[in-house]
């Protein structure tokens, strides 16, 4: 009796999602590059709990003609909850000193999310399943069930490609939209980017003083890609950062 029971309750959900553990109910709410593409996010949201399965996951992207495939992220570890209307963040190494919290999961390298033209896939790590994709820009590769490609991927430092609607079938020129970047991380932390360029500044306020001294000293003959003093994008805290900062000393953008 107890078992009809069980299972009535099961039949009775009502055509809601049963309680598996899965991946494939997911959509990418929000993608963004900086303009030197050293800081970009894709942040997706689960439309149904229990979307945990993400180790059966990858990211993938295509150049503006479709043609060549290039991976963004493999996910190998699954997710300890994420149930519906949650959101997760995948995002660059250099995203962390930008916008003062770790993402979700980090993406090996920048620049890997192609812009302004080009597609963004979330996909099983078998390929079999599409279970979402974005094209935006003047891409001119396929892009499945997804509809025509959503406006340029802006990279301006400020605005991202934001989902505004879903509609079946999918059409990504009608349920994309340039608007302000909101990186949301699964447990709610969230930030607003504003890394437009400007000349000397190493601490994202806009205005170059003796903070942005001390972290070019502080990082001076450092090596790395996210250094925040590295003005002259030369992989290494130098003279020519030092240069840059006092050149642009005591004004702002
Ligand atoms: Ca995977
Ligand atoms: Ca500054
Ligand atoms: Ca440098």
């Amino acid at each position: 009796m107890r078992r009809t029971l069980t299972l009535a309750a099961l039949v009775c959900a009502g055509g809601a999602p049963l309680a598996l553990a899965s991946f494939h109910l997911m959509r990418i709410d929000e993608i963004y590059s900086s303009p030197d593409g050293r800081v970009q996010f894709i942040e997706l949201r689960a439309t149904a709990n229990n979307q945990t399965q993400l180790s059966n996951t990858r990211i993938v992207a295509f150049d503006p003609t479709g043609a060549v495939e290039t991976l963004v992220i493999d996910i190998t570890a699954n997710f300890p909850a994420l149930n519906s209307q949650e959101t997760w963040l995948v995002a660059t190494p250099c995203f962390e000193n930008a916008a003062g919290f770790a993402p979700d999961y980090v993406i090996p390298a920048a620049g890997l999310i192609p812009g302004p033209d080009g597609r963004v896939v979330f996909r099983n790590d078998a390929g079999t399943n599409i279970v979402e994709s974005v094209a935006y820009g003047a891409y001119t590769g396929s892009n499945g069930a997804f509809g025509t490609p959503a406006a340029a991927l802006p990279m301006d430092g400020q605005n991202a490609l934001r989902r505004v609607s879903t509609t079946n079938p999918h059409n990504n020129s009608v349920n994309f939209a340039t608007g302000a970047n909101s990186p949301k991380r699964n447990d709610g932390t969230t930030a607003v980017l504003d890394l437009r360029p400007c000349a000397g500044d190493t601490n994202f306020d806009r205005t170059i003083d003796f903070a942005d001294i001390n972290n070019v000293l502080s990082e001076f003959n450092q090596s790395g890609p996210c250094l925040r003093g590295d003005l002259d994008g030369s992989g290494t805290g130098n003279f020519g950062d030092l240069n840059i900062v006092l050149g642009n000393y005591n004004t702002s953008c």
